[in-house]
């Protein structure tokens, strides 16, 4: 952690967003754990206390763990802090700042058994050299997250414990929570390794296909793909996904009315589309950006469950009843993206 002064750093700004007092607030530095659990026991007694008292807690392990010659202290460290917390503590779990995937894929795995919000930073180094202050000599020092990036860790502590925690659609309910795609730097292709949707029941008088596409680094979106052409008919199976390209972006969309999977859906930086080579009017929807849809607001919901990603679409132009229970899918595998 290389923030310009202790009241910068992630731990201080959540607690202050927060409006609790910093006098409350304890940290732990428990990275020799996540290589060494030798000592394991004798420390995880020594916070025990502060871990079952507290209201609000983060863990952040990982970043010092190689995979998968560390993967049982990783394992085990989590296993250990978990035995320790109460039902009555709100538990957050970031993902590695650096981004190792395997090491992801662990966390997220100890993180849903927790039942903790899974919060992803491994997108976030990315933007790290634009914006880097203060700026440090040594290198190792500097590729730490700073004060901006410290500032971004903490809105997405803070953003996520704001959102519903548990999310229900519901047929016909507005849905409340909060709109639009969380952590889409997670659904980034590694091109290494596929991932699978499984569709859930959804309603609506409405046939919607389900489909995805890749955006480049460059913004173009390319290959498009129908998975289904009638999500609700497709309930209760699920559809592998792969050959997507490494550092493309990954984004849905629905056809409302359905679609076959032979057509060909090809989209321009507005989103505006053509299938088969003419001009598609119907309506389409998409998770990448609501500006991408034809009303400007978003048409879909998520959240980390334990059954995977959740995203959830609603079919209806302007919102209609804003179920966003009109198309259901479960994304498996994406911490492997
Ligand atoms: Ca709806
Ligand atoms: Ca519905």
């Amino acid at each position: 952690m290389a923030a310009s002064s202790a009241d910068r750093d992630y731990a201080h700004l959540t607690f202050g967003a927060l409006g609790a007092s910093t006098d409350t607030l304890f940290i732990e530095n428990m990275y020799p754990l996540e290589w060494d659990s030798t000592s394991l026991s004798a420390d995880i007694n020594d916070v025990a206390p502060d871990i079952m008292d507290a209201d609000f807690l983060v863990l952040q392990f990982g970043d010092n763990a190689a995979f998968p010659d560390n993967a049982d202290e990783l394992s085990a460290l989590y296993d250990a802090i978990s035995s320790n917390v109460t039902s009555s503590t709100e538990v957050f779990v970031t993902s590695t700042y650096w981004r190792t995937q395997e090491t992801d894929a662990l966390i997220y795995q100890k993180s849903s058994a927790l039942g903790a919000e899974f919060i992803f930073l491994g997108d976030i180094f990315l933007t790290q050299k634009a914006k880097d202050f203060p700026v440090f000599d040594h290198p190792g020092v500097n590729i730490h997250p700073k004060d901006h990036q410290m500032a971004e860790i903490s809105k997405r502590i803070v953003d996520r414990h704001e959102a519903a925690r548990d999310i229900d659609l519901l047929e016909g309910i507005e849905f409340s929570g909060t709109k639009g795609v969380l952590d889409q730097g997670y659904l980034t292709s590694t091109g290494v390794s596929g991932f699978k949707i499984s569709f859930e029941g959804a309603e609506s008088s409405a046939t919607n296909a389900l489909s995805i596409y890749e955006v480049t680094v460059d913004g173009e979106i390319i290959n498009a793909r129908i998975l289904a052409s009638d999500s609700k008919a497709a309930e209760g199976t699920s559809i592998e996904v792969t050959d997507m390209t490494a550092a493309n972006k990954i984004g849905f969309f629905i056809v409302k009315g359905g679609a076959s999977i032979e057509d060909e859906f090809v989209f321009t930086r507005n989103g505006t589309s053509s299938v088969r080579g003419a001009v598609y009017d119907g309506e389409i929807y998409h998770s990448f950006a609501s500006r991408l849809n034809a009303d400007g607001i978003e048409h879909v919901v998520t959240a980390h469950t334990e059954k995977g990603f959740m995203m959830g679409f609603e079919d209806t132009r302007g919102g209609g009843d804003r179920d966003f229970q009109d198309a259901v899918i479960y994304i498996e595998d994406f911490a492997l993206f």
